[in-house]
């Protein structure tokens, strides 16, 4: 065994990416790229120098490549792919491995994702510890595979099933791996490294899988995985591609379908959609991120206070997670109500998999109910969720103060009351936080946890723990009306129905959002949440309005013909005709241009563009406002709220994201003309800065 073989240190004395450790007759070709072993160019090019040097060297039958840390690889470092690729090239280090004489397996524990399952996959063998998963994810960043996962996982799995985990990216747990034919040795009762050592020095030589042959199986079963492959893929250019890619395998030569797997590849990194999900994929890894080494506290308990939809709602997430809750309502017939709501959110929930507990009865077990705010003396974290009015829920507030533990933490689920006042009542604002969560709960990933001027920080790294323990996304915000999600949105919802009076119509601006990435238009989105609760917002507001303000009268109209929405048959659209979507009306039809009128503005048709670009202009002076005040740590956070909250889409990347790609005098006449048409009390945010923080 030559000393060379387990040399250590690079040239400029910084820790090799990759190492050699000889045992005997095998080596472990170690990789250490933290904190997720990224397949780098600093790990390709280690890589490479190992093969060669474990090829050379006689002493060595084996080798095992392996990951240093708490994972296998979690695929190509995405931080790359920015930059024009940099050589060697994934492919080139797979190439590199069936090309060598002696078998090389993979040993994987954590995750084996992406590139680095293709690693694997390039491996004469695979094995892994039992908690580790596997998955190509790549369609979830909006390419695909690039380094031979559509050729080779097919010829282990079969197509259809190649079809079914490449264009869903799902991450499945080994032992499902191993029935698929994936992994050839799950290893329990002993060390990964002894596992693998004695599978690989029982391995009879070389397998190389590129050259194994596609596994026979039905047209049938290839067309029907296809058309679940595209009808969940609709409408994205990854997954189309990902089917095709995979089919190849069982009609081209394995060589030319791999060349055609990477110009693929190549060609998708470069898309908008691949730039817009990394900019997300980066921006959920530093959200909840706090400053500061403020530690949780520890939260095995939670209260909530009203058993309505939101209350039960977030009951329900609480329990799926395997929290204890204690769900309390002084009303006892709302109590009831609560119950079944928290069992049908727990049905559902167990339905879409996002379930602790073996099943909803068990999760139900979790909670337990009382009607009295005593019961909560004990609890860990307690939420507020009661009728969104100052007085009622400064009560509440008070009284929770006065009976939880003194190290217990309080939040308030409000959308729009002063934190910081609702804190100052309790005479203990350092452990109230907000919890601002979207209806309905359980569904909806986001979560705003608010800081209150004297949160403690102990009390939002409790509010973070939580969120992430119950599948949200927590991000944070400063407190301001509306905090992030709802103050964007209401300046978006005003662009809008100033434009009602300046000649568009709720459909065309629907249509008009959707197409900018909006799962559904702002009427569309305002009947089916009910016109009710905005207009009371609306009158309880009229009194302290500015005159001056811009104040777009036709959604009152429409409310006081009775039309509120879907759950009265009507509202701005009517759904008394049974269609899903609601049918456009003549009668908003006349009301919105009898208005439009009314008010004497210029009248014209506005294209669709130019919606869109108001649109953006007043979301992006929005967005720099909120980080300018500090309400919002930064753009892409903002994007995430209203992709996670609001129904923007991810495949987009966000408002701000999107209005980023635009030059900055297009974004400048953008906020002009929004500043133009808010007119009276429009603030100029320093889009500048905001749009410097998004990656281009
Ligand atoms: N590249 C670069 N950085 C990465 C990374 C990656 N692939 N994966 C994670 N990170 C960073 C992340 O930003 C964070 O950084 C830190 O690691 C911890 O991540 C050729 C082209 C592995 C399950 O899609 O799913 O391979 O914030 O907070 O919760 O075909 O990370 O600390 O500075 O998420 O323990 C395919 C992505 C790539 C997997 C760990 N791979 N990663 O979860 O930690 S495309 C993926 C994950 C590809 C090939 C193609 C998760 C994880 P920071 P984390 P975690």
């Amino acid at each position: 065994m030559t000393d060379s073989l387990s040399q250590h240190q690079e040239p400029n004395g910084e820790a090799p990416a990759v190492h050699l450790e000889p045992d005997g007759d095998i080596a472990f070709i170690v990789i250490d790229n933290p904190p997720v072993n990224a397949s780098s160019v600093a790990v390709r090019s280690g890589l490479l120098d190992a093969i060669e040097r474990l090829s050379g060297d006689a002493g060595i039958k084996a080798g095992i490549i392996i990951g240093a840390g708490s994972t296998f690889v979690a695929g190509a470092d995405i931080k790359e792919f920015g930059r024009p690729p940099s050589p060697p090239e994934l492919p080139t280090v797979l190439a590199a491995i069936e090309a060598c004489p002696k078998p090389i397996a993979a040993a994987i524990h954590g995750a084996a994702l992406g590139g680095g399952l293709e690693l694997a996959l390039a491996c004469d063998a695979r094995v892994a510890l039992a908690d580790a998963i596997v998955g190509l994810p790549e369609v979830t960043l909006g390419i695909i595979p690039g380094a031979g996962g559509t050729q080779r996982l097919p010829r282990l799995t079969g197509i259809a099933t190649a079809l079914d985990l490449v264009t869903s990216g799902r991450r499945i747990g080994v032992r499902e791996a191993a029935k698929l034919g994936i992994i050839d040795r799950v290893v329990e009762g002993k060390s990964l490294r002894d596992g693998a050592a004695a599978f690989v020095r029982a391995l009879p030589g070389k397998r190389i899988v590129a050259d194994l042959g596609v596994p026979p199986e039905t047209d049938e079963a290839i067309a029907q995985a296809e058309q679940r492959a595209l009808k969940s893929g609709r409408g994205r250019e990854a997954v189309a591609e990902a089917v095709k890619a995979v089919k190849n395998a069982a009609v081209l030569p394995v060589r030319e379908a791999l060349a055609q797997e990477r110009a693929a590849f190549l060609r998708l990194r470069d898309s908008e959609e691949a730039a817009a999900l990394r900019y997300n994929f980066f921006a959920e890894r530093q959200a909840g991120k706090l400053d500061g080494h403020a530690r949780a506290r520890p939260i095995n308990s939670v209260g909530v206070v009203g058993a309505g939809t939101m209350g039960a709602g977030i009951a329900s997430v609480c329990a799926a997670a395997g929290l204890g809750v204690i769900l309390v309502d002084a009303n006892t017939g709302a109590l009831e109500a609560g119950k079944g709501r928290v069992s049908t959110a727990l049905i559902d929930l167990h339905r879409v998999g996002k379930l602790k507990a073996a099943s909803a009865e068990a999760a139900a077990a979790h909670v337990t109910y009382a009607d009295n705010i005593a019961a909560l003396a004990g609890v860990d974290l307690v939420i507020e969720a009661v009728f969104e009015d100052l007085q009622v829920k400064t009560d509440v507030l008070q009284r929770l103060a006065a009976t939880v533990r003194a190290d217990a933490v309080i939040a308030t689920n409000t959308s729009y009351l002063d934190l910081d006042q609702l804190a100052e009542a309790t005479h203990r604002p350092a452990d109230v936080i907000g919890l601002h969560f979207f209806a309905p709960v359980h569904r909806m990933r986001l979560l705003e946890v608010v800081r209150g001027a004297k949160s403690d920080p102990t009390a939002l790294a409790s509010g973070v723990w939580l969120a992430k323990t119950i599948g949200k996304l927590p991000i944070i915000a400063g407190v301001c009306e509306g905090f992030i999600g709802n103050r964007i949105y209401t300046r978006y919802r005003a662009q809008c129905e100033y434009m009602l009076e300046e000649g568009a119509l709720p459909q065309e601006l629907d249509a008009a959002m959707e197409d900018l990435g909006f799962a559904m238009g702002p009427f569309g989105v305002s009947d089916l949440s009910g016109l009710d609760i905005a207009w009371a917002t609306r009158k309880r507001k009229a009194a302290g309005r500015d005159p001056r303000e811009r104040y777009v009268g036709i959604a009152d109209r429409i409310c006081e013909m009775g039309r509120l929405g879907r759950k009265t048959g009507a509202g701005w659209y009517d759904y008394s005709v049974g269609s899903g979507r609601g049918a456009v009306d003549p009668v908003v039809t006349e009301l919105v241009r009898a208005e439009a009128l009314k008010q004497g503005r210029p009248q014209k048709i506005l294209a669709r563009a130019e919606m869109q670009g108001r649109v953006l202009g007043a979301i992006v002076n929005e967005a720099a406002l909120l980080l300018g005040e500090g309400i919002a740590r930064s753009a892409a956070e903002i994007d995430l709220v209203l992709v996670n909250g609001f129904g923007f889409s991810k495949f987009r990347g966000g408002p701000v994201f999107q209005a980023s790609r635009k030059a900055p005098a297009e974004i400048e006449a953008m906020v002009e003309a929004a500043g133009q048409a808010t007119g009276f009390g429009f603030k100029r945010g320093d889009v500048g800065s905001l749009m410097a923080g998004v990656p281009n």
